[in-house]
């Protein structure tokens, strides 16, 4: 009683730890056993918390048979409640609160807390390597299944189920099983860990409780667990726990009797009613026996009820035999009495057949006939629609054809235009090579009046020179010739430049052609090629020209002496000059006609409905252009660079020879009275006229040159003429393709024109015919309301006709009737002629009945008139239904015709509405200034 009360729940927190658990719940086992493997480094209070279930057993048993721990002893729910709200808000056990007020919940989180935080030196419970602690992870992952399964075949009331609830709670055990180590009886390893910790309390006590209870045992079913038990059951710390909480198979066998019964008491609340342990296996069995004996008894009883059922049977079927044949000789009687009524029907049905077979011909005929009108219907149309796809057919294959025609002609028309561009393009390059060519000529022949003026300068100074003081006279030339020697240098540079500027240009022009052209890798290799040669030329020639400057540099030194002979060649040279800026004005002329046949054809281009090929052409052109442009730029900034580098060098050149000037003049003025040096100097502007001499021959040479170039010039001019004439001729082409287009143009746009008018005119016709079908359906609706009114009056005539047939057929028997008696009386007054009297008599009476015979007759006659008149009107009737008929047919016809034409022209208007798209397709793609987007 001392030990229970020292285990009195004790809420307060008095600054130590507290342990709260029961030895009755598996999991506060888990806890409790941790705790003695790894037992805590401070001290610990241990609480024990009784469960809600239990304190329900308390109640109704009573603490003796309740409490068989001493767990409750002063315990009241109130606890319970504290425990709720101070320690753990679920009411469960185990929970841990720490000294400083914290808690630590869920039963494995406890062990692992125990076992992390212990300072014993016992073997961790996880294993401290990380692959030895993953095992025992997933060892207790394995085991949570097994929990709920354990404990529904421990709270199952029907027996019925157990043997599936064992079963599911086998599969979870053998996927537990499969995960367990071999090393020992321990679930991992060859020592007690954590899983162990987690798995066994619950392995041990529902081991044998469920066996007690429900009569399975998992440890028979599942050995290896037997061995985890048994290696458990050995440990010193497990019994340890067993024995401090007192803990027994037999006490915590009937505590589990609560869930045995599932918590089911009798009315009282003494006595549990569930199912408990009555239903045992062996019990079952026992149950099952007596089930199958009772069930053998009622199959007998029901053997018996089925035999005396059975006489019973036979008995009625024997009176139900006699009241069968009692039946079957009314029934033959019934049945003869059915055959009389069958033979007479038979004999109505075929008069009825004779009457109805005239009436079925009629109809038969009638439907043959309409069968005959639906084939002709089909017929015709399977007809028209045959012609109609064969004429759709023709005209897609005209509509492609032309569509291929046209495509064919825009092709060869872009191609000619592509032609003609590039004709122009060439004769452009032509032109713009002329151009440079004069450009280049024009600065030679600047260069060449430039000597010109200088030679001019120098003859004056000279002649100045012969006047003035000839040493001054030196000094100015000297000077004069630096400044032309720069000029001449600049002058050169710019040819140089100009020439650049040329192969380029033409190198762009090829890019561009070829870009055109599209890709031809041989053709391009040519052109590099053809590229690089001239630009080997180019070197070739600026060497020639940089040999050309200073031999320029050279003439110039000399042309002093020259300026006399120079005078004669430069008015030679000035014609050849004006010659041949009157052939580079032609040129300019040609080239500006080129430019203008260039537009021209452009925008002739621009015309043409294959703007595919154009946009391809412009985005090639435009590419070759930025390749070209960016070329361009980039040899221009170099030129820049070697330009401003070049005018750089010749200017510190210029201001050396401008101080080497002064320096020359400052020493000239102080030898002014040296006649030996002026004699000398003499000497020199002797020897300088001497090689000006040879330079005059040497500018001979290239005023020859020059003729030649000349000469070349003018046959490129003609050769250009040439080009400008084809252009010219390409232009007209292209003009009258054009105007050919544009006729054609005209035309479709005319026969679009046309095609919307018809297609309005269909339209209104469409409408027109719809009216007059309308119109026509009405009417058809009023015929057919007539025809059926008509064909009721035809239906009542031919009924009242056969009426009227019918009395005159009686009239007619009556008539022959008649006749026999007049003719019998006849005979009788024959015979009683002998007798006057009675003869007269007859006679009267024969008068009177013969009287009355014509009465007969004249009446019959009467009625043979009106059969006559009623088969007249019979036969005007058939005659105006079959006129209707005809005119429901020609309106039919009418319809179905207008109906065609409405479908034919409708799909005219729609295959012109597809050519007319296709048109404005094609035009759309040109913006509204005719210009290509
Ligand atoms: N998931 C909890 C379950 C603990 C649990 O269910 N404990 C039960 C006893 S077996 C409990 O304390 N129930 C509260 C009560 O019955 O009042 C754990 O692992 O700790």
């Amino acid at each position: 009683m001392a030990e229970a009360k020292r285990r009195r729940v004790d809420m307060s927190h008095n600054g130590s730890a507290t342990f709260f658990t029961n030895i009755c719940c598996p999991y506060a086992h888990r806890a409790m056993l941790a705790l003695e493997l790894r037992p805590a480094r401070a001290a610990l209070r241990s609480v024990n918390v009784p469960l809600t279930s239990q304190f329900g057993t308390l109640d109704k048993w009573g603490v003796v048979k309740a409490d068989l721990l001493d767990m409750f002893v002063g315990k009241s729910l109130e606890d319970k409640a504290e425990f709720k709200s101070s320690v753990n808000p679920s009411g469960e056990v185990p929970a841990l609160r720490l000294a400083t007020g914290e808690v630590v919940a869920e039963s494995e989180i406890v062990a692992e807390y125990f076992d992390a935080t212990s300072e014993s030196s016992s073997h961790k419970l996880v294993p401290v390597d990380p692959l030895a602690a993953s095992r025992v992870r997933l060892v207790m992952k394995m085991f949570n299944p097994v929990v709920i399964p354990i404990v529904q075949l421990l709270k199952n009331q029907d027996p019925g189920k157990d043997a599936q609830l064992a079963e599911q709670l086998n599969a979870c055990l053998e996927k537990f099983v499969l995960r367990l180590g071999t090393e020992s009886g321990f679930c991992v390893g060859s020592v007690c860990t954590l899983a162990d910790v987690h798995a066994v309390p619950f392995l041990w006590r529902f081991g044998f409780l469920v066996k007690h209870f429900r009569g399975y045992d998992i440890f028979q079913a599942h050995p290896r667990l037997a061995l985890l038990a048994k290696s458990f059951e050995e440990m010193p710390e497990f019994q340890a726990v067993m024995k401090r909480e007192g803990l027994t198979k037999e006490k915590l066998i009937p505590m589990y009797a609560l869930y045995a019964n599932d918590s089911r008491w009798s009315e009282d609340g003494t006595v549990m009613v569930g199912r408990g342990k009555s239903t045992s296996r062996a019990s079952s069995e026992a149950h099952e026996a007596s089930e199958a004996k009772k069930a053998s008894q009622e199959s007998r009883r029901l053997a018996a009820e089925a035999a005396a059922a059975a006489s019973a049977a036979e008995t009625a079927k024997a009176a139900e035999a006699a009241t069968a044949s009692s039946l079957r000789r009314s029934l033959q009687a019934v049945s003869t009495e059915v055959a009389a009524a069958k033979s007479e029907l038979g004999n109505e049905r075929v008069s009825a057949a004779a009457r109805l077979r005239s009436f079925d011909a009629e109809q038969a005929l009638n439907q043959l006939r309409v069968a005959l009108l639906s084939r002709r219907e089909e017929a015709c149309r399977c007809v028209l629609s045959s012609l109609l796809a064969g004429q759709l057919e023709s005209l897609v294959l005209g509509v492609f054809t032309a569509w291929r025609n046209v495509k064919a002609a825009q092709l060869s028309a872009a191609e000619e235009a592509a032609r003609a561009a590039a004709a122009a393009s060439e004769a452009s390059n032509a032109g713009e090579a002329t151009e440079l060519r004069r450009q280049l000529d024009s600065l030679h022949a600047e260069a060449i009046d430039a000597q010109r003026s200088v030679a001019e300068a120098r003859a004056a100074s000279i002649r100045h020179e012969s006047t003035m003081a000839q040493e001054l006279l030196l000094a100015r030339a000297t000077a004069a010739c630096l400044s032309l020697r720069e000029e001449a240098s600049r002058k050169v540079i710019a040819s140089l430049l100009a020439s650049r500027l040329v192969l380029l240009v033409r190198g762009a022009f090829h890019a561009w052609q070829h870009a055109c052209n599209g890709e031809d890798p041989e053709k391009a290799a040519e052109e590099l090629g053809a590229l690089r040669r001239q630009v080997s030329d180019a070197a070739a020639a600026k060497v020639t020209a940089v040999a050309a400057r200073e031999e320029g540099q050279a003439a110039l030194q000399s042309s002093q002496a020259l300026a006399e002979h120079l005078s004669v060649s430069v008015d030679d040279l000035q014609k050849k000059v004006a010659a041949l800026e009157a052939e580079a004005r032609q040129a300019a002329q040609l080239r500006i006609e080129l430019q203008k046949a260039e537009e021209e054809a452009r925008e002739v281009k621009a015309s043409q409905w294959d703007l595919r090929c154009t946009a391809a052409m412009l985005s090639r052109r435009e590419r070759a252009s930025r390749t070209v442009i960016a070329s361009l730029m980039a040899s221009h900034m170099e030129l820049m660079l070697q330009g401003t580098f070049c005018a750089w060098r010749d200017a510190l050149a210029g201001n050396q020879q401008v101080e080497a000037a002064a320096k020359l003049q400052l020493a000239l003025d102080s030898s002014k009275g040296d006649l030996e040096t002026q004699a000398l100097e003499l000497a020199k502007l002797q020897k300088e006229v001497s090689e000006a001499a040879k330079l005059r021959h040497q500018l001979d040479e290239t005023a020859s040159q020059a003729a030649a170039e000349a000469a070349a010039l003018r046959a490129d001019l003609a050769a250009g003429k040439a080009e400008v004439s084809e252009a010219a001729k390409l232009r007209q082409q292209l003009d009258e393709t054009a105007s050919q287009a544009a006729a054609e143009a005209a035309a479709l746009r005319a026969d679009l024109a046309a095609g919307k008018a018809e297609v309005s005119e269909a339209a209104k016709l469409r409408q027109q015919l719809d009216e007059t079908a309308s119109q026509a359906a009405a009417e058809a609706a009023a015929l057919r309301a007539d025809l059926a009114a008509g064909k009721a009056e035809a239906v009542a005539a031919s009924t009242k006709s056969d009426e009227l047939r019918e009395e005159c057929r009686a009239l007619k028997s009556d008539a022959a009737h008649l006749r026999q008696q007049v003719e019998d009386l006849e005979a009788q007054a024959a015979e009683a002629s002998e007798v006057t009297e009675e003869l007269e008599q007859a006679r009267t009476e024969a008068a009177s009945r013969s009287t009355q015979a014509e009465d007969a007759r004249q009446q019959a006659s009467r009625q043979a008139c009106q059969v006559a008149v009623a088969e007249a009107s019979v036969a005007l009737l058939l005659k105006r239904e079959r006129t209707l008929r005809h005119m429901v047919a020609t309106l039919l016809a009418t319809q179905l015709e207008q109906f065609l034409r409405g479908v034919w022209e409708s799909w005219r208007s729609c295959c012109e509405g597809v050519a007319v798209s296709v048109e404005e397709i094609e035009v759309g793609q040109k913006s509204p200034d005719g210009s290509i987007p």
